[in-house]
Formats: structure tokens, sequence, C-alpha cells
């Protein structure tokens, strides 16, 4: 009892550790500032940040800039990658215009969410609000010409909804996909109806959606006039793809898929550095107060699905959708993105020797069907001598690296024995007695909501070549889900899983 609630406390933390764990700067020289160079001055005590709103509060002058990059008064410019939002503060006296022309002003009342802005202020340092001295904003850009449009359809603002289409089969948890479909899939329970990028505007751009850059993100259309999202790091800036949407307060989890193809992709060092959907949860003031599991790909791929759930943490307000090529080198194609809250539990049934548990059945994305992983650096299917294993990596002590697998009951079940070799490197447990390498398992409802109770749990606290662990577990009471949840709780190392197996036990 002790151990799940605990361990669930972990499961919360994990997010926000990932985030920290990511939010690495990586210091580049300075770039040399094409045009206008006079507006930007950074004077001593300043800083300039460069990014995208993300919120406003007109009534407290505050606005939230998702920052991607910083100049220093020195000229020493730095990446801020994943972006870091930071709150700024307007006044009478800040001068706002449009990048590249300080003489065309622009109104408070005319700044968005969804535009691009650049930033100079007094430094206050991290977690204060920075008091803008100069705020300079473009909505896009031309072959280095800014335009600002304040009434361009944003990435918050409602949008007409998608044509019809037929509801097909709900997609499978990291299936094929099959080739370029001619119609989007309707995914039952989708609240975002911009994610087949049917609908463009008068400039080709898709509609519901903000572009980073216009000139290296394209629709494309395949041979059956459907159309989707192509980008390429091929063109000289990042192109990028955001859209947002309000979270209602009854939502708990969401469910964020697309259909996704890869090319010529060179992941980064960094976990984030994919071709990928960010998914960002957001308070009130557009502060980001977690990513859920990144919706991503780190390898060529034919067009595969990919599905992640994540729990929305308390406090969310709006959550963003950041879609793009955060690698230093790739071509990805996406198509009929889509957000799904509280989804129904998505299962496979359990068969005779759980295949899922070998972790053999990999997709053309390196996926294994059946499970959700964290990310693609911490979490990974392993193939050593043509085995496939699952493989935690933990370097963090107060971390939790975890992948999760839910399976369905057979309704005649009355208790389990749950097998899993195990193999552990390098490992040092935390604290507590459940802080080590484990296969964790809870039992859910037919609603999804995880029952409580303390269940058998095999573990490694020490180094240990690949061993064979089993534990026996009655189903509790009106448990129709299993899930398995292979766990670096709190301890740093290496973990190897395979041949997870889940049987019927006959109770004496
Ligand atoms: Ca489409
Ligand atoms: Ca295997």
């Amino acid at each position: 009892m002790r151990v799940n609630k605990r361990a669930r406390l972990a499961l919360l933390y994990v997010s926000a550790f990932s985030f920290m764990w990511q939010a690495l700067q990586s210091v580049e020289p300075a770039l040399a500032q094409s045009g206008a160079a006079s507006e930007m001055v950074v004077r001593a005590g300043e800083i300039q940040l460069e990014g995208r709103l993300i919120a406003l509060d007109a009534a407290a002058s505050t606005f939230v800039l998702e920052a991607t990059s910083f100049t220093l008064p020195s000229g020493k410019t730095g990446k801020l990658s994943p972006p870091k939002p930071k709150t700024m503060m307007i006044d009478e006296r800040t001068l706002i215009h449009v990048r590249g022309d300080a003489s065309r002003k622009v109104a408070s009342s005319q700044l968005r969410a969804g535009i691009f802005a650049l930033v100079i202020g007094a430094d206050r340092g991290t977690g204060k609000t920075l008091p803008a001295r100069r705020v300079v904003v473009w909505s896009s850009s031309e072959a280095g010409a800014f335009r600002f449009d304040s009434d361009q359809n944003t990435a918050a603002a409602p949008v007409t909804a998608a044509p019809a289409t037929p509801p097909t089969a709900t997609l499978k948890a990291g299936d094929g996909g099959g080739e370029e479909q001619g119609e989007a899939a309707a995914v039952p329970g989708n609240v975002l109806s911009q994610g087949g990028f049917e609908q463009v505007d008068a400039g080709g751009k898709p509609l519901g959606w903000e572009v980073s850059d216009g000139d290296n993100v394209n629709l494309t259309k395949n041979n059956k006039g459907n159309r989707y999202a192509l980008l390429s790091t091929r063109n000289r800036r990042q192109g990028r793809l955001f859209t947002s949407l309000a979270v209602e307060p009854s939502w708990k989890n969401l469910r964020v898929s697309a259909r996704m193809r890869v090319s010529d992709l060179k992941v980064g060092k960094e976990a984030w550095e994919t071709a990928r959907i960010s998914v960002v949860f957001l308070d009130a003031q557009g502060k980001i107060l977690t990513y859920g599991r990144q919706t991503d790909l780190s390898r060529d791929s034919t067009w595969v699905t990919v599905r992640t759930t994540s729990e929305v943490p308390p406090g969310t307000h709006r959550i963003s959708l950041d879609v793009g090529v955060y690698a230093p080198q790739g071509e990805m194609a996406v198509d009929d993105i889509s957000v799904v809250p509280n989804p129904p539990p998505d299962a496979l049934p359990i068969r005779p020797g759980l295949p899922e548990g070998s972790f053999e059945q990999v997709n053309a994305a390196g996926l294994a069907p059946g499970w959700e992983l964290l990310d693609r650096k911490r979490t990974q299917v392993v193939e050593e001598d043509g085995n496939h294993f699952l493989r935690l990596i933990n370097p963090q002590p107060r971390d939790g690296i975890f992948a999760t697998g839910l399976f369905k009951l057979d309704p005649s079940w009355k208790a389990l024995k749950i097998g899993v070799r195990m193999r552990t490197e390098g490992l040092r447990v935390g604290a507590n007695p459940w802080e080590n390498a484990r296969l964790m398992s809870s039992f859910l409802n037919a609603a999804g909501t995880e029952l409580k109770g303390e269940t058998a749990t095999p573990f490694l606290a020490k180094d240990t070549d690949w061993v064979q662990l089993e534990v026996l577990q009655p189903i509790p009471a009106g448990a129709v889900f299993l899930k398995l949840t292979p766990f670096l709780l709190q301890a740093t190392g290496i973990a190897d899983f395979d041949d997870i197996t889940v049987e019927p036990l006959a109770l004496p």
C-alpha cells in the first residue's frame, strides 16, 4: 500500500525531472544578426530573449515568452533547448514594434499568443519577471523580411471542424500504420480538429497551426489527395508547427497519437533531439508545468502510428503541441495528430506466452508493440546476439525511469504467475526498500482506474546477470486490466527486462 502510493508519487515526479534533465543549454557562438542590428542592442545588465509568445495576461500587463535563444550584452548568444518559459512585464515605457522597422509601432493590445518576439530588458535572474524595455514582434518572415499580422489566425483560436471522415478502427499502439492513407483515420474521442492538415488558408498554411518559419514547413498532398505536414532540416531554419488547446478540469489523462514517417534522421545527444511532437502542459499563466511523454521517432521509419498517454498534472490550463525535427538532421512527415482526453484503456489481450513480453516484435520504428516508453535515451529496446529486450537507464538518483504495458485479463482467471528475466549493471539503489530495479504490476477496473492494494513485485537490488524471477499474485475483485511497469525507481544504473510472462494460476 505504502509502496504503491510512493511509486505513484514517483511517477508524478518523473516527467518533471525528465524535463529538468532535458533542460540542458547548449551555448553556441554568436550568430551574425542580419539587418536592423541597432534595434537589438543589449545594454549592460540586460538580456535579450527570442522566442514565441505562449500566453498573455492583459490585466497584469504580462506575457510569457517561450524563449529559444538568448543574447548577453557581450554579444554571446546561446540556444535554449528545450525552450524556456519566461514571464515578461510591459508598461507604457515599453517600446513595441515590428521586427526590422522601429517606426511600425505595435499596441500592447495587438500582442497575442503564437507570434514571435525578441525581448530586451533588465536581467533579474531565473524565475524573476523580466521588465521589457523593447519588444520586437513578427508573425512570419520571408527572405529576411518580417511581417506582423495582428489579426492572423492564432494557434489558440478556435478552428473549424475537419471534414467528417468515416470512423475506422482504433489504431493500435505502435502498429505498422501502413502506407499513406487517402483520408484521415477518425480516432474516437479526438478533440484536436486540425491534426489532419486538410484545411489551409489562402497562403497555403495549415489552419489551426502556427508555423515557426514558413519556408521549411510544407504541406504535401499524396496521390489520394491526403495532405500531411513535411518538416525538414535541409532548409536553413528549423521549421516547427505549434498548436494549443484548452484542457478541461475533468481530463486526467491525454492520449496523443500521430502517423509519422521519418527519413535521413540523425538524432542528437539529448533525449529530446528526435523527430517529435512535444506535449507541453501549461498553467493559467502559461507557465510550463511539465512535458508529457514525447510522441516521437528516433530512427528512420515508414509510416507508423506513434501513440503516448500522459497524466495531466494538476493546475493544467492548456496543452501545447510542438511538432518538429528537434534532431540535428532529418525529415519528418506527420499526419492525423489526435488528442483523446481520458482515453479508454488501450490494452492487448494476454496471449499464451505473452509474446509482447519477449520484445521480439519490434516494428519499423524500433518500438515494441504493447509498450509505451519514456524516451529513446532512457528506455530502449536493445538487441544482443539477435535477442531483443527492454533496457532502462537512469543516471539521476532522484529520478524514476519506466515503461508501461497494459493487458486485458481473462475474466475467468483468479490469480497470476508473473515471470521475468532481469539483469542489472551499475545499479545503485535508493534509501527505501522499493527504490531498486523492479517489475511493478497494478490492476485496473473497467474504467481504467487503478485498484488499491499491494502487489507482488520481482526486483533486483544489486548487480546480477540474467536471472529468472517469479511472483504469484491473486487478482483483486473488479480487476479488468493488468498494468505492467518495468521500473528503475529512484535507483541509478542499467536494468534489462526480457521474457515477461503472465499465466493464469489455479488457486488451491
Ligand atoms: Ca491528412
Ligand atoms: Ca527477448
